[in-house]
Parts: structure tokens; sequence; C-alpha cells
């Protein structure tokens, strides 16, 4: 890495429930790189309903992969007009051809490869709520909303399975939470598989240009300490206070 080098571009993967989001909330926050998540951008578009929302939708809820192409389209050009800025991508890319794909238009400084057993990802997934506007996540055991809304009336509801009743407010806006469509166990099974598929040959891609680093773990406090003691000694010429970047 070049000393006068003033941008970090990171790359976090992991499968579906690792903990991409939750460990990229607290990335932004030490170090201050912006977040681009490829999920929350899709599921932005289907809650706006843009062209783009309503094609991908019924791809996205069965847990299947969008066609390179579009999602590639998607980022680099977010990606664009922000080349002065320090930025961490959250679910791209996820496949070879995506990797080339970035690859064309700039350099990845480190990929975080977040490393947990699909056993403890399936326990996570079913009891993940979402505010869908901002990509906010919450867990009912691990970290719950500050409001939840348990009253007997949803309870009753939840034993009827109608998911999609709200299990709590946002912390921020103070909206209703959702359940995402994907997050079926049925769903969640395939989108493990087409990680192992697709997305596994990625970490080999990375791992051959010497910019990967695996963190292990179950839990995310323990892995968190971790991914902060490697940014910190790789973002050593960056400003990390928050809006200095
Ligand atoms: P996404 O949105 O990129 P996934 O499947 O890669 O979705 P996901 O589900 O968003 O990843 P995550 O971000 O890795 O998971 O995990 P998270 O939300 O932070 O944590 C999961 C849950 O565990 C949360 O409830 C959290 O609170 C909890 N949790 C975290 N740590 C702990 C812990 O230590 N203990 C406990 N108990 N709980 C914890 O992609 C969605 C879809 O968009 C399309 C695809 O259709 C994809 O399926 N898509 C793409 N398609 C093609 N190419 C791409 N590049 C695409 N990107 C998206
Ligand atoms: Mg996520």
């Amino acid at each position: 890495m070049m000393g006068l080098q003033t941008v970090f571009r990171a790359v976090i993967m992991g499968a579906p429930g690792s903990g991409k989001g939750t460990v990229s909330a607290r990335i932004v926050q030490s170090f201050g790189l912006k977040h681009l998540s490829s999920g929350d951008m899709l599921r932005a578009n289907i809650e706006a309903k843009t062209d783009l929302g309503l094609l991908m939708k019924s791809c996205i809820d069965q847990g299947q992969l969008v066609p390179d192409d579009v999602i590639s389209r998607l980022i680099l050009s977010s990606l664009r007009g922000i080349e002065r800025t320090s930025w961490l991508l959250d679910g791209f890319p996820r496949t070879v051809a995506q990797a080339e794909a970035l690859d064309a238009v700039c350099d990845v400084d480190s990929v975080i490869n977040l490393d947990v057993p699909f056993l403890t990802i399936r326990e996570r997934l079913t009891s993940r709520w979402v505010h869908l506007p901002s990509g906010r996540v919450y867990n009912v055991d691990f970290n719950p909303p500050k409001k939840p809304l348990c009253s007997d009336v949803v309870c009753a509801y939840r034993a009827y399975s109608l998911v999609s009743c709200a299990q709590g407010l946002d912390d921020v806006t103070g909206e209703p939470l959702v359940q995402r469509d994907d997050d079926s166990p049925e769903t969640v099974s395939r989108r493990l598989k087409d990680y192992e598929r697709q997305t596994q040959p990625v970490l080999e891609y990375y791992r051959s240009k010497g910019v990967l680093e695996t963190f292990t773990g179950t839990e995310t406090n323990k892995i968190w300490p971790h991914v902060q003691a490697f940014l910190t000694r790789k973002i050593p010429g960056i400003q990390q206070a928050m809006g200095k970047a």
C-alpha cells in the first residue's frame, strides 16, 4: 500500500446471516467508511417499486441471486462519484464475474470474511427483524429494539405465524420492524447452498490476490475486536474520525 493513499476500499463477505450488516454498522461507526449494501439497495428498489425492484422482487424473495450484469451496474454506478471516499461494500461481489467487474474499476485493499457455522446462522435468521428504509438489523435475542412490541395481541398473532406483524420499533425512527421475505427456513437453505456454490470461489479469488482476512466464530461480539484491531492496523494513513474522510 502506498504511503500517499488517502482512501481505503474494503469488502465484507460471509454467508447470509453471518453478520455482515451488523459488523458493517460497527465499522462505519469506528472508521467512518461509507457503507454500500447490495441487499439494502435492492430492497430499497423493491420498496420504492422501481422498474428494477419490480423485476427483481421474486428472484430475491426466493433467495436467488440477481443477474451479475444487473447488480454490477447498480453497484458500480454507486461507486462512481465517490472515488475519493473510503468505502465498505457489503454483499457485493458475490460471484467471480462480479469480482472481475469490480476489479476493472478499482483495486480492493482488504476483504473481511466472516466465517460463521451454518447452524448458528439458521438460528439467527429466524429471529431477525429489520428496518427496511435504513437497513438497520435487530435480533430478538442478540440486539433487540429498545421498544419491543410484544403486547398480548402481537403474541397472539405470532401463534398464528403471521410473521409480518411488527415485533418492535426502529430505535431511530420509531417505525415498525418487519421480517425479510427471504428469511423463511426453506429460503435460507437455498441461500446457503448458493453461497457455497457461487460465492465461496470469490474467497479463493481474493485469497490469491493476498487481500483476504478471515474471522471465524459464532458470536459477533467476539469477532468484532479482531476486525477492529485489523482495520486499525490497515487504515493508518487515513483519518479515522467520522466526517473527516
Ligand atoms: P443480502 O441483503 O446481501 P445476505 O443473504 O448476504 O443478504 P444477510 O441475510 O443480510 O446477508 P448479514 O448481513 O450477513 O445477513 O447478517 P446480519 O443481518 O448482520 O445478521 C443476521 C442476524 O443475526 C441479525 O438478526 C443480527 O442481529 C443477528 N446477529 C448478528 N450477530 C449475532 C450474534 O453474535 N449472536 C446472535 N444471536 N445474533 C446475531 O442479499 C439479499 C438478496 O439480495 C440479492 C440476492 O437475491 C440475495 O439473496 N443480492 C444479490 N444478488 C446477486 N449478486 C449480489 N451481489 C447480490 N447482493 C444481494
Ligand atoms: Mg445484510
